[in-house]
């Protein structure tokens, strides 16, 4: 299956183009960020528009793995649904159809027939993404899956208030990013049916670093199934001590700043100066512990869904940590292992919905989370929020 993750790696690099242009074409972005003001029906398209470059983004991954992956179709799923309501009433099913012409005819009649804008959206759709896979390490994987045996959770733009407001904020070398496009992310993940394991993952951050010629992207991806166990990013015990936050005095936590103030107390005795610290975007957060930026991502509620994590989890598991849901950790009595690297016990799975609750929360990670790469910090923290929220 390293077939699946090269198209997976190339329609994340699509889906990162497409955002790319809805912010460097002006007819694009007009529509992405002015609040119109004038009658009522404009500003209506404004709010449609934010919701369109989603649903286009995750239409347009389905696609082409649905044509490359038969089997997978009725197997992939978002956080958005095909069928877009204008504020006009209108209802129309967004697809990726033959040709660039007929689905910039399609997208106009969302667009209240805004012709530009359709067919540079069109363009992006069904360019091919240039990624040069050849270093990627993609080429040797044998990955013993089958198409039959998977799903597919996807989040188009994680962070999309950061990708609508826009703000660029300078990267330092080994420090996260609080806010800004650089949280903005496109999450692909991969999971077993029968026991909802993640097993693959792919992020894209279309806005990585911006160069005189624009803005960059960066592709991180990671596979754990059995024994098979790779990522792009290197294992923690082989990376340059200076390029992490994480292993220096006292631990780092990354959270939301929406955070319950009992969560951030009782994890700041834990915590190095300065290593309580916080971003935007549940994906960006996971990317965070992925890349050693932060030991661990603490979540105490319901606010992340199955697309959020599904691929930052893939590759969590790829570099020996994992992502568990927290309320289960706080609750058990207490007599969890590490078994080779992974908890053993209270792991996120990604095929089961909540059959009681209702809309987008079927899917919700409602017991919070903590994301980690090393299981002897996890328990450290769990054991330090046990009872105290
Ligand atoms: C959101 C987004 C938010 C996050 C929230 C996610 O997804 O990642 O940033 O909140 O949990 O569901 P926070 O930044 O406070 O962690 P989306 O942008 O796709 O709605
Ligand atoms: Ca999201
Ligand atoms: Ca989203």
């Amino acid at each position: 299956m390293a077939d699946l993750l090269k198209l997976l790696l190339r329609v994340a690099e699509k889906a990162a183009n497409v955002a790319r242009v809805c912010r460097k074409e002006a007819p694009l972005f007009q529509l992405l960020v002015q609040e119109k003001t004038g009658v009522d029906k404009n500003k209506k398209f404004v709010q449609d528009f934010k919701t369109l470059a989603d649903v286009v983004i995750q239409e347009m991954i389905r696609h082409d793995v649905g044509a490359q992956f038969p089997e997978m179709i009725d197997h992939i799923q978002g956080e958005e649904s095909n069928k877009f309501e204008n504020g006009l009433g209108e209802s129309v099913i967004v697809t990726v159809c033959g040709t660039e012409k007929e689905t910039a005819a399609l997208l106009a009649t969302v667009l209240d027939g805004d012709q530009t804008a359709a067919t540079l959206l069109a363009r992006a759709i069904h360019q091919d993404a240039k990624l040069t896979l050849t270093d990627t390490g993609t080429d040797d994987l044998h990955i013993p899956l089958s198409p039959s045996d998977l799903g597919i959770w996807i989040d188009p733009i994680d962070a999309t208030s950061q990708y609508i407001e826009g703000r660029e904020e300078a990267a330092v070398e080994g420090h996260l990013c609080p806010s800004g496009l650089q949280c903005a992310l496109v999450l692909i993940g991969v999971y077993l049916r029968a026991t909802g394991e993640p097993v693959m993952g792919v992020i894209n951050q279309p806005f990585n670093h911006k160069d005189p010629t624009g803005w960059k992207g960066k592709h991180f991806w990671g596979v754990s199934c059995g024994s098979v166990k790779a990522c792009s990013v290197l294992r923690p015990k082989d990376r340059p001590a200076e390029t992490t936050a994480a292993g220096g005095p006292g631990l780092s936590v990354v959270m939301s700043s929406s955070e319950k103030q009992a969560v951030k107390e009782a994890l700041a005795p834990l915590c190095g100066p300065d290593r309580l610290m916080y971003a935007s975007g549940a994906g960006y957060k996971i990317l965070c512990v992925i890349l050693g930026l932060a030991d661990v991502y603490v979540l105490s509620e319901g606010s992340t869904f199955k697309w959020d994590s599904c691929g930052p989890h893939a590759l969590l598991r790829a570099l020996g940590g994992g992502m568990v849901d927290l309320k289960e950790c706080l609750h058990s009595s207490g007599s969890s292992h590490c078994q080779g690297g992974h908890q053993d016990q209270g792991e996120l799975t990604y095929h089961q919905p909540h059959t009681e609750s209702t809309g987008a929360d079927h899917w919700a990670n409602q017991g919070g989370l903590v994301a980690y790469l090393n299981c002897q910090i996890l328990h450290r923290v769990i054991g330090e929020l046990k009872g105290k929220f």
